[in-house]
């Protein structure tokens, strides 16, 4: 898709790396983040916003005259209450109204395997299951699909959920080489998202394909994503324990068991 895509939580972990693989000949990528976008490269056609996801005005310029969002602005790990539901909750609902008065026909969600964390861990985990959050910021995840959801029934908007795994430079970790999403099929991904024809609703894992995988490709590949990395090449190099207990038993490992409502 060419022409102009809003990108919050530019500067953040998925962002970052995200900006310099979805540049396109003919795109404009409009950049919003509380923390300013670093300045554009030579060539590079980016607009930026500094600010919330929460701020109505904000979101109601940052929506003007754009074709699609992706959505990734939030709190991205476990934290008290009161910012998971303004920040991810809110925030996802200013952003989604905002795109909608402004006639933005297709937005991409930032969802989460902590939406399904409780989920056992079992090969071919359908994206769609239903949710079974293992933290607050997993409660979260699974309104923002649920918002999602409304917004397309109501008002017709495309709107993909996309159930992110671990998405770095490297598999953070063992429990990483099942859960990876490499920052390149990562841009796949999102531009399939953002270029297939009317998709509707719908709720896709982002992961990689892995030898280890536990989430099903199958719905994301329906959208015209092919996976080309395997988190497996880095396994010899990647150190620490494999996951015990109810860490390896559900999907979202330490999540599972990090004290509720505390960072982590
Ligand atoms: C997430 O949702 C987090 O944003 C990210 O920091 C990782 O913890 C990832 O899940 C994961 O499960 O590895």
């Amino acid at each position: 898709m060419g022409m102009r895509v809003l990108i919050t939580g530019a500067s953040g972990v998925v962002g970052t790396l995200m900006r310099p693989r979805l540049r396109r000949e003919g795109r404009i990528l409009r950049l919003l983040d509380l923390v300013p976008p670093a300045p554009p490269e030579a060539g590079e056609a980016v607009e930026a916003l500094t600010g919330s996801v929460t701020d109505p005005d904000l979101m109601a310029r940052a929506c003007e005259d754009v074709d699609a969002i992706l959505h990734l602005g939030g709190i991205s790990r476990e934290n008290g209450w009161a910012d998971i539901l303004e920040v991810n909750i809110g925030g996802t609902q200013v952003v989604l109204e905002a795109a909608r008065r402004a006639g933005v026909g297709r937005i991409v969600l930032a969802s989460s395997n902590h939406a399904v964390g409780f989920r056992t861990v079992e090969p071919e985990l359908p994206a769609d299951s239903s949710p079974r959050p293992d933290t607050f910021y997993g409660v979260s995840k699974a309104a923002v699909e649920a918002l999602g959801s409304l917004y397309h029934s109501r008002f017709g908007m495309d709107v993909i959920c996309v159930r992110i795994g671990s998405c770095f430079e490297r598999p953070p970790g063992v429990r990483g080489l099942s859960t990876w999403l490499s920052p390149d099929d990562g841009a796949r991904l999102f531009e399939a998202c953002l270029s297939c024809p009317s998709p509707g609703y719908r709720i896709v894992w982002g992961v990689s394909g892995n030898t280890r995988r536990i989430y099903s490709l199958a719905e994301a590949q329906a959208l015209g994503y092919r996976a080309t990395d395997d988190a497996e090449r880095f396994a010899a190099e990647i150190s620490g324990p494999a996951p015990t207990g109810d860490e390896a038993h559900y999907v979202g490992g330490p999540f599972c068991t990090t004290p509720l409502g505390e960072p982590n």
